[in-house]
Parts: structure tokens; sequence; C-alpha cells
């Protein structure tokens, strides 16, 4: 029975030393750099990027829903860069219906939506801050843009999508500083 035992444990063994070279070999290769002074680093030359998204398609277009935390219009615009994306621009009737349908069938057709639309630079002169076109579409809900001012000065500067009186995602000015989802959008060619 101990010979039988050892007998196992002994082909076991050469089967690791059989595995070990090409497992070490490969290992090696992709991480040769990052081993010498950080063993626990990552190899950091560009690999394949499987990490994906989910997008809506339109045309060229693609436009990111950020559902899963609220953020200020610049927070906002820094995360879809982060990502490779812009805050989204809209410039059809086409994209609004699309991206509204998207919105809704994601069960949030009641949140604000940040878009990269601005007056920052010029007041009441709207533009995407994504492509750096001024405003030819509008959408806007009845009365906006108005530019309200609060209590401690701010004005409304920023472009939300916002389906205010129950007619659908039209555009509201709303303080930058408002933290709500955003649309980021990233073009595919
Ligand atoms: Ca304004
Ligand atoms: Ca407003």
């Amino acid at each position: 029975m101990i010979v039988q035992v050892l007998s196992l444990c002994l082909s076991f063994l050469g089967m690791l030393q059989a595995a070990g070279p090409s497992f070490k070999s490969s290992s090696l290769h992709n991480n040769q750099v990052a081993n010498n002074d950080c063993p626990n680093c990552v190899d950091d030359t560009p690999t394949p990027n499987r990490w994906t998204m989910p997008l809506l398609k339109l045309g060229e277009k693609r436009y990111y829903l950020g559902i899963f935390f609220k953020a200020n219009y610049f927070r906002a615009t820094q995360y879809c860069r982060f990502h490779g994306m812009h805050l989204a621009s809209i410039t059809s009737q086409e994209e609004n219906d699309k991206l509204e349908k998207y919105i809704k069938d994601f069960g949030f057709g009641h949140e604000h939506f940040w878009t990269s639309g601005t007056d920052l630079a010029e007041e009441g002169h709207f533009f995407w801050m994504s492509t750096g076109r001024p405003i030819t579409f509008t959408n806007w809900n009845a009365g906006e843009p108005n530019n309200f001012e609060y209590e401690n000065g701010e004005q409304e500067n920023c472009m939300e999508l916002w389906n205010r009186d129950g007619k659908g995602m039209k555009w509201n000015d709303s303080p930058c500083s408002f933290e709500t989802y955003f649309v980021c959008e990233v073009h595919s060619s």
C-alpha cells in the first residue's frame, strides 16, 4: 500500500515538473518587466481590450447610459472622457427619439440625464461641448432654457434631458452642480 501511494506521489510530481517549465516561461514572458521590480504589478503593455460597454448604436454614433451613479456635469464629463467617450450631443429628431426610447426601455424615463450641451462660455448661446458645434436641432421643454437663478447665485448653464411635463424627454438648462445620470457618446469611425 505504502509503495503504491509513494508511486502515485512520484508520478504526480513528475507531471508537475513536466508542466512547470511551459507555465513559467509564458508567465515570465507576459510579465517579465513588471516582475523585476513589482511582483504583484500587472503588465502594462498594450493588449486587446476585451472589456465592452452596452451601447446604443446609431449609425456611426454610440450612446452609453451612465445609470450607476449620479454626478455633476463636470464629473460626468470626466467619466465619459476616462472611458474614451464624451458627454452626448443630440443633432436630430431621430437621435433624440431613439435615445429617449433607449432610456425608457431601461426604466429610467423619469430621471434626468446630462448631455454635453452648455452655455457656460456665453450666456444664452448653447453648444455641444462634445463636438464644439453650436446647437442646431433643438428639443427644449416649454419655457426653456430659462437660466433660472438659485438662492446661492448659481444659474442654469448645463443641458439635461428631462421628461418634465410627461411629454417625453425634452431639454432643460439646469445648474451644472446638479448631480444626476448622464449620457456619453462615442463615434465608431
Ligand atoms: Ca445659462
Ligand atoms: Ca431651466
